[in-house]
């Protein structure tokens, strides 16, 4: 599909107030030096406490998003953060359901979807994560467990317009391994046809790969037929990494 690919990068819990500023005039200068655009779409997802100084830093050129929200907009939830809160700093988007959530907070998929659906009010756009585990692949199952985490986390309203899907491999998240080119071209076709079956607009849906993206791989990866950018972790910390990755995306 026609789609503009998108560069996200998930910070995770990573980063100070020093590394936000130099990270992010890295990769504006570099925006400047590329004539103002790429052809893909770049995104930095840092810590709620870095946020709004992100923001702050980047021109619209850049978005910044959250790596997480409550499904309620608001009340008695100590620690969490809604997404019209992000939507009204000034984030895009939001990450929704990573494997590091889904394991560390135990979030099933059908709260992933209750926060996808609080994103979309919000008017943000929700990037949901899904991937198999190491045995679940072993097994076979890689498929089977990707379909059920993608029909049961899309929120009712999704469309292309704020809906982003990254697939990782749970057994490729910051190990250094990747699938190979085929593993990962029979998932992300089997999640094309999911989206294309479950919404109006699902072949342009943005669906991204994540889990150990390097300047080293990235081309490769983003070669692969409906690879349509890179969710990265560990090489977004470093503005010459994520910039290249960026480049290939
Ligand atoms: C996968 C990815 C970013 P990394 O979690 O979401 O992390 O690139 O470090 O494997």
């Amino acid at each position: 599909p026609n789609v503009r690919p998108l560069a996200a990068g998930n910070w995770k819990m990573n980063g100070s107030s020093e590394m936000t500023l130099s990270l992010l005039k890295g990769l504006t200068e570099r925006l400047k030096s590329a004539g103002g655009s790429l052809a893909a779409e770049i995104l930095v997802c840092p810590p709620f406490p870095y946020l709004a100084a992100a923001i702050a830093l980047v021109d619209k050129d850049i978005a910044v998003g959250g790596q997480d929200c409550h499904p309620k907009a608001s009340g008695a939830h100590t620690g969490d953060v809604a997404a019209a809160m992000l939507a009204d700093i000034g984030c895009r988007y939001v990450i929704l359901g990573h494997s590091e959530r889904r394991t560390d907070h135990g979030e099933s998929s059908a709260e992933v979807a209750a926060k996808a659906a609080a994103a979309l009010v919000a008017k943000l756009t929700a990037i949901i994560c899904v991937g198999e585990t190491e045995a679940e692949r072993d097994r076979g199952e890689a498929l089977k467990i990707v379909e059920k985490q993608i029909v049961e986390s899309l929120p009712p309203a999704g469309s292309a317009s704020n809906l982003v899907i990254a697939y990782e491999p749970v057994w490729a998240i910051g190990t250094g391994r990747t699938p190979t080119s085929d593993d990962v071209a029979a998932v992300h076709g089997h999640i094309r046809k999911l989206l294309r079956t479950n919404l109006a607009d699902g072949g342009q849906v943005r669906i991204l790969y994540g889990g150990s993206v390097k300047p080293a791989n990235a081309a490769e990866l983003m070669a692969i037929p409906d690879v349509n950018g890179a969710l990265v972790g560990g090489a977004s910390l470093k503005a010459e990494d994520f910039w290249a990755i960026a480049e290939a995306c």
